[in-house]
């Protein structure tokens, strides 16, 4: 528990994470002039975080389970080098509510929430039921585990299909079962069970109603030491692909003020119905009727954060760390209203011509883009080795602007700029989706990205080799004279052809 009215001083914190999320927490740290350690397993020995930090440490082999999910040597560790607090990042032990009761029985601060809001929020239908005596909208459904398949027959036929079963100790996509009707409930109960048993060593579901192709709205609230709790409003995370997110903006594009104020509010209920302080974010399904209704919390930072920054003028990182040394949140916290629009694309190492498979290697050359309203945050340079062993995210992309058209404007012209070779990355996506209507409408679901790359809308341009310069003049002439005779407009602003020759135009000299 923070010790409510009591400030700590921290002259050294530990960063018991990798890539770019501990590179943005050392940032953070710097500025701060507060002493920086970071932990690194044995492929990450010459990260950018290793770089960046006052001082590291060696803490095991490539798997996390025996290097970044080592909780007792962790602890131990910062007991050792003297540091006050530690920062989990996101993943890992972020979430772990026993790593967080670890840490304060050594005397040491983590960076996050009261390790009790992380075990409220850890289960499914106990957080449900909290949730619904506070007065936040959970999506209808059972409060309790079901008991049988009868009992998931009478509960089903009573809210009506489809309907969807869950894990009860869940949570992302894992132990989750669709059932459009009657007779496909006993093989999806079975399954879900089983699936739940073997992800979470726990086989209880529950069911809820299905909400039809909703929005995935999230608001990013921060609390406290001293019981202040404010919500810094929405970001819009839709755009999935099989539950990895990999487009987020702020604000949603159909949050409006009165709906920003009213999900705003549920989200700071959630918050203080399980006494939450330091950064989090309540998950919201919105439909299409306006209603919006809890998934679940988020009891860490999480990988978007930069969006809200960009829309709110704050830095959601030294915020964290100013409430776990006990300092009140100020005015500026106060009535937070977005201004401009902020869009993230995450760059993964994936493949997106193969399926987004894996694609490690050696990043052999590396321009980000810069300019007005563009910020990355990387965890890779230029040389860098991206391994299997990790998450793919290698960089996120950030851009302002004082619209959405503006914001996306922005976007199109920073990644053109952006050189990533050596390795496969999720960029044709992006400029795949700048080309789809809907997507530039603002028009999204959770489904509408595993939708469209099924049925072969997205077709992610493949990028041209040096080879296929004089071939794409050629077709460029070509395209323009035919213009020229037909007597037509000028070409498209988003023709294919002259992008792709001022791409060409704009590789490495
Ligand atoms: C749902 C849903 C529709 N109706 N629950 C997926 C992850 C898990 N945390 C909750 N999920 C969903 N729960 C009801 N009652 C649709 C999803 C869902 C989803 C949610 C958020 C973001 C992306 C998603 C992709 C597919 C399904």
């Amino acid at each position: 528990m923070p010790s409510a009215g009591r400030e700590r001083d921290l002259r050294k914190v530990l960063v018991a994470n990798r890539g770019e999320i501990a590179v943005r927490v050392l940032r953070a740290l710097r500025e701060l002039e507060i002493a920086s350690a970071v932990v690194y397993s044995e492929p990450d020995r010459r990260g950018l975080p290793v770089v960046l930090a006052d001082e590291a440490y060696p803490i095991g082999p490539a798997p996390s389970s025996e290097s970044y999910l080592r909780a007792e040597a962790i602890v131990e560790l910062a007991r050792r080098i003297g540091a006050d607090a530690i920062h989990p990042g996101y993943g890992f032990l972020a979430e772990n509510a026993e790593f967080a009761s670890r840490c304060a029985a050594a005397g040491v601060v983590f960076i996050g929430p009261p390790a009790e809001a992380m075990a409220a929020m850890g289960s499914k239908i106990e957080s449900r039921r909290l949730m619904r005596a506070a007065g936040v909208p959970v999506v209808p459904g059972g409060e309790e585990a079901l008991a049988s398949l009868e009992e998931a027959a009478a509960f089903a036929d009573e809210i009506g299909y489809p309907v969807m079963l869950k894990a009860a100790a869940g949570g992302g996509g894992k132990g989750l079962r669709l059932v459009r009707t009657t007779g496909d409930l006993r093989s999806a109960y079975r399954a879900a069970r089983s699936e739940a048993r073997a992800s979470f060593g726990d086989d209880r579901v529950y069911i809820e109603k299905y909400l039809e192709r909703p929005r995935h709205v999230e608001i990013q609230v921060l609390g406290d030491a001293h019981g202040k709790l404010v919500s810094l409003g929405e970001r819009e995370c839709s755009l999935q692909r099989r539950h990895q997110k990999v487009v987020e903006e702020a604000p949603s594009p159909v949050a409006t003020p009165e709906l920003r104020r009213r999900m705003g509010e549920a989200a700071v209920r959630a918050a203080a119905a399980v006494g939450y302080a330091n950064a989090g974010t309540v998950e919201f399904l919105l439909d299409r009727a306006g209603e919006f209704y809890f998934l679940e919390m988020n009891t860490r930072l999480q990988v978007e954060h930069p969006v809200t920054e960009l829309v709110t003028g704050l830095d959601l990182v030294r915020a964290q760390i100013e409430v776990a040394r006990g300092r009140p949140l100020g005015p500026e916290f106060d009535g937070v209203e977005p201004r401009g629009h902020a869009i993230e694309v995450r760059l993964y190492a994936e493949d997106p011509y193969r399926n987004f498979a894996p694609s490690p290697g050696t990043v052999r050359r590396l321009r980000w883009p810069d300019g007005p309203g563009v910020r990355v945050d990387a965890g890779v340079y230029e040389g860098a080795e991206v391994t299997i062993h990790y998450d793919p995210l290698l960089a996120k992309l950030t851009v302002w602007g004082r619209d959405r058209e503006h914001a996306l404007e922005r976007l199109e012209r920073a990644l053109a700029e952006l050189r990533i070779e050596g390795i496969r990355t999720t960029v044709p996506l992006f400029q795949a989706l700048l080309d789809d209507a809907d997507f530039r409408a603002g028009r999204l679901d959770i489904e509408m990205l595993d939708r469209k790359l099924a049925a072969g809308e997205l077709r992610p341009e493949r990028p041209a080799e040096l080879a296929d310069l004089g071939v794409l003049a050629a077709a460029l002439e070509h395209v323009e004279k035919a213009a020229r005779v037909a007597g037509s407009s000028p070409p498209a602003r988003r023709d294919h052809w002259r992008q792709a020759a001022r791409r060409e135009a704009l590789r490495w000299s």
